[in-house]
């Protein structure tokens, strides 16, 4: 039976984490283990992820007591799930935009690629509820990304997909050049480099209902920036 860990960083999601672990968890799926990475979050988030991981066997919590960023989080989080023998390892939001119903759809595909995005932009996937000032730059940075990095998918930000173990491996994690969330288009750029094979299963993206998000302009130019980078460092 295959090891899937399910990868989820936290900064201030007290109020999403113990839902969404247990909507995780009640999917039943076997060897899975949801795996919280926390950076000390303010609101106490990583006590209630303490608390449930006491309950559950298939919960396991990072605290990062120092470094702060999603993208350091991330690579934390992969690096532990490869030293404990994961085979598949998913990665999604804390925040019920990537609703944990599309996990099995992730494990079907897992199966013939190695990467499987949860997509918004394939036919039957959405990306719901934002604000048209956001869906307009969210289009734009998503052509533009995809443009310059030749990625053959669709939803090149997507935060939300499953890796098997050997992607993971070969991109060589401890030397990301990304510190927030322009890690996920890194690490798809990296894979694209080495040839892996992808696939696209739609989802329905929901915008957060509860808590905050931690995205802004600055984060958003940064991403853009970083695009650059990648270009540069990797050939
Ligand atoms: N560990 C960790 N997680 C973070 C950090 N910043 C954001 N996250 C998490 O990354 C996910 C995406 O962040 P979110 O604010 O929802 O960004 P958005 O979906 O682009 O609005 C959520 O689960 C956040 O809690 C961070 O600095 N450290
Ligand atoms: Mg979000």
């Amino acid at each position: 039976m295959p090891k899937t860990y399910v990868v989820i960083p936290t900064y201030n999601e007290a109020e999403n984490i113990e839902a969404l672990l247990k909507a995780i968890l009640a999917l039943e799926i076997p060897e899975l283990i949801a795996l919280v990475v926390d950076d000390n979050s303010p609101d106490g988030t990583g006590a209630i992820a303490d608390r449930l991981e006491k309950e559950s066997p298939n919960i396991k919590v990072i605290h990062r007591m120092k470094d702060r960023g999603r993208g350091s989080a991330g690579i934390e989080a992969f690096n532990f799930t490869l030293k404990e023998e994961a085979d598949y390892i998913i990665e999604m939001d804390a925040d019920f935009s990537h609703h944990p119903k599309y996990i099995p759809d992730l494990l079907k595909y897992i199966k013939d690629y190695d990467i499987v995005l949860g997509s918004r932009f394939v036919p039957g996937g959405k990306d719901s509820d934002r604000g048209w000032s956001r869906k307009i730059i969210t289009t734009f940075a998503r052509n533009y990304i995809k443009w310059m990095l030749g990625v053959k998918v669709n939803d090149v930000t997507s935060g939300y997909r499953c890796f098997r173990r050997r992607v993971l491996e070969a991109i060589d994690l401890d030397h990301m050049i990304s510190t927030g969330p322009s890690i996920v288009s890194e690490i798809l750029y990296k894979a694209h480099l080495k040839g892996f094979s992808m696939y696209e299963t739609p989802i329905i993206f929901e915008d957060r209902k509860k808590g905050e998000t931690k995205l802004n302009l600055g984060i958003l130019l940064k991403t853009l920036w970083m695009i650059f980078e990648f270009k540069r460092k990797y050939k």
